[in-house]
């Protein structure tokens, strides 16, 4: 009996929960499941800067018990020859691509799922980028008050 081979395309910055339960219910809709990583070359394409390098998130992901197989994103018409290639039978990808490649339902059956809700790369960088921009001075005045609470209820 033929395996389902399922496939998905992404960059997998900052590996989080939103990538992690996407990836789980993707192995669960098939036999095998092939992610392609965006590369960071590619990700300039699509005016992302990414923050990991890509051998060490697709290190990661390879890592994740649900992902058989990984391989690069270098462009964006890889995906028909991904799909002959692979013998692919199932396209999916986050609702934030909603018919962005139903060209390639003539190749495979193709899906989009819904994003994980409250988590992002984006979200992750901008609380990163807030950290960041905390004063000196406003981190010794915080541990100044943290001390006198301390003592005060010592
Ligand atoms: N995702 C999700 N929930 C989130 C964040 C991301 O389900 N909270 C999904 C996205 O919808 C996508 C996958 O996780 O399916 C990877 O997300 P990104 O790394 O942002 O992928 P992207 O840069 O959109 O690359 O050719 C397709 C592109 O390479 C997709």
């Amino acid at each position: 009996m033929k395996k389902k081979i399922v496939i998905t395309y992404g960059t997998f910055d900052m590996f989080h929960i939103g990538h992690l339960k996407l990836l789980k219910r993707l192995k669960s809709m098939g036999d095998e499941l092939i992610v392609a990583v965006s590369t960071d070359e590619f990700n300039l394409g699509k005016g992302k800067k990414t923050l990991i390098p890509y051998d060490q998130r697709a290190e990661i992901v390879a890592a994740i018990q649900y992902v058989d197989k990984v391989l690069p994103e270098t462009c964006w018409e890889q995906k028909v020859s991904d799909i002959k290639k692979f013998g692919v039978d199932l396209f999916v990808i986050g609702d934030d691509w909603q018919g962005k490649f139903d060209f390639l339902k003539e190749y495979c059956e193709v899906m989009y799922l819904a994003r994980t809700e409250g988590v992002s790369t984006t979200m992750l960088k901008d609380s990163l980028s807030a950290i960041k921009k905390i004063s000196k001075e406003d981190l010794i005045n915080a541990l100044d008050i943290l001390e006198r609470l301390r003592n005060d209820l010592a």
